[in-house]
């Protein structure tokens, strides 16, 4: 058995049932087995036993009474994963599917994430199993202070910094933050996404969503080609889908069809991004209100989003929302690329099928880092006291993706696998954590 197999299997016996951390583990560790060969200090320190046991998994109560008056009880969680090279950070994720593993997954990839980023940032992950769909904005502020004031105890700016993920954006983010100043009178950066009033970053909205198009852009134009003229298409219509949209079309790209989880849209013309802004960020409606604004597009709630023919297609909804088969749909209609804006939305066989038929792909812990990459952004003008400008902040996001494309496609080249990004970004974004915890020794 090589180190690799050996940790990998004392992962799966060791954490039962956590079926997204053994997929998120599984493919990591695999990719790393010629570093690990050739750097027998990994082994000597145990490093990959110490990077797949997170340093500390904090689960909690979340009590809070509904608009009627009932007692409701929700799971808490926040994963510390991994603070070799700066504070814990990572988002918080709001969703009935929320559980430990899923958790675990998001904190996993977040710690080779964060290092791609080239910024000191730690990797950690939270959340709770709350459902804010169809909730009043009192009701989610009673979850969100409940939620806080067990969770105040773990966090602050220069240890652990949690933001948005799915379910968390700006309202969210604005009462956690206010219910964690009134418990310890602290003002400060103990979050990022808040609020440009208290502390937030001009362009964090749109990072993720922006930072996958440059990134996409990057390594399109390594091979003489670029978004213009072509169709793109982008599941989910969230924070990561609707900026990722608009980069695209800014860069020339037609972007047809989007979705939520209870169905997509196809608009040949184009989506328009200002009707599904106003549903999703003003209305929190559903995407089947999209009809009222374009009564030409189309609307289905059966069949899949990866049926309509593209030449790009960026998953941003959830993870293993895209399976072989609508791989080979895609590979079948011509894509020449694929780019995860959300965190292991592609399933393992169908990510190889990509690879396997040359098309273009960009594992989400490079394609999605730019998100944390400007909340890092926003905790450096928190430090400062200062706010930078929305074209100073677009601008160092560019440069950090431009950055996460040519690392990834070295790592690659170094070891014999050129194109294979998954492999590239794996290793890039281990060797600077592994080589740390080298450093600090046993600890
Ligand atoms: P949002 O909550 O803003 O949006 C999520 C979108 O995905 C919604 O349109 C939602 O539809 C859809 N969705 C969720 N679950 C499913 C599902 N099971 N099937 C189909 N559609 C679904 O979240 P974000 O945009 O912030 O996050 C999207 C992804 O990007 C996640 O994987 C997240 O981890 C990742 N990510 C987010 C970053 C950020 O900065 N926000 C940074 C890096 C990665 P509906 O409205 O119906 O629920
Ligand atoms: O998955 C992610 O990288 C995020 N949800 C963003 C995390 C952050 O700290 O901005």
């Amino acid at each position: 058995m090589s180190y690799v197999n050996d940790v990998l299997s004392d992962v799966i016996r060791r954490n039962p049932g956590e079926a997204e951390f053994h997929q998120a583990v599984t493919e990591v560790l695999q990719s790393l087995e010629p570093v690990v060969e050739k750097n027998p200090l990994y082994q000597k320190n145990g490093i990959l036993e110490r990077m797949v046991e997170p340093n500390r998994a904090i689960l909690f109560q979340v009590p809070w009474v509904d608009d009627q008056g009932v007692v409701r009880v929700n799971k808490g969680y926040r994963v510390q994963f991994n603070n070799a090279i700066g504070p814990y950070k990572g988002g918080l994720r709001l969703h009935p599917s929320v559980n430990l593993g899923i958790i675990k997954f998001l904190g996993f990839e977040q710690v080779f994430k964060n290092s791609l980023t080239g910024l000191p940032i730690g990797g950690g992950k939270g959340g709770s199993d709350f459902d804010p769909k169809g909730k009043s904005d009192r009701e989610v502020m009673a979850f969100c202070q409940s939620f806080m004031t067990e969770l105040y105890k773990y966090v602050g700016k220069d240890t652990d910094v949690p933001a948005g993920d799915i379910g968390v954006g700006a309202r969210e983010i604005g009462y956690l933050y206010g219910q964690y100043k009134r418990i310890t009178g602290l003002y400060e950066g103990v979050l990022t996404g808040k609020g440009l009033t208290y502390g937030g970053s001009l362009a964090r909205k749109e990072a993720t969503g922006y930072g996958l198009v440059y990134l996409m852009e990057e390594m399109l134009s390594a091979r003489g080609k670029s978004f213009a003229g072509k169709r793109v298409v982008i599941s989910g219509s969230g924070n990561v889908a609707i900026y990722a949209a608009e980069k695209a079309t800014q860069q020339g790209g037609l972007v047809v069809a989007m979705c939520d989880s209870t169905g997509w849209i196809y608009d040949e013309k184009g989506v328009d991004l200002d009707a599904v802004k106003e549903i999703k960020e003003v209305k929190r409606g559903r995407l089947r209100l999209y009809k009222d604004y374009r009564p030409q597009a189309e609307y289905h709630e059966d069949g899949v989003i990866w049926d309509v023919p593209c030449d790009i297609a960026l998953p941003c909804a959830t993870q293993n929302e895209l399976h072989l088969d609508h791989a080979q749909t895609l590979i079948k209609n011509g894509v020449i690329a694929v780019g995860e804006g959300a965190n292991m939305p592609t399933t393992p066989d169908a990510a190889h099928a990509f690879q396997q038929a040359g098309v273009l792909f960009a594992p989400g812990k490079a394609a999605n880092a730019g998100g944390v990459a400007t909340s890092a952004l926003e905790m450096s003008q928190n430090s400062l006291r200062l706010s930078w400008t929305f074209q100073e902040v677009d601008q160092r996001l560019k440069g950090i993706m431009v950055n996460i494309y040519h690392q990834m496609d070295q790592a690659a080249q170094k070891y014999g696998m050129k194109d294979n990004y998954i492999a590239g970004a794996n290793i890039a974004g281990f060797t600077k954590v592994a080589d740390t915890m080298v450093a600090h020794g046993v600890v």
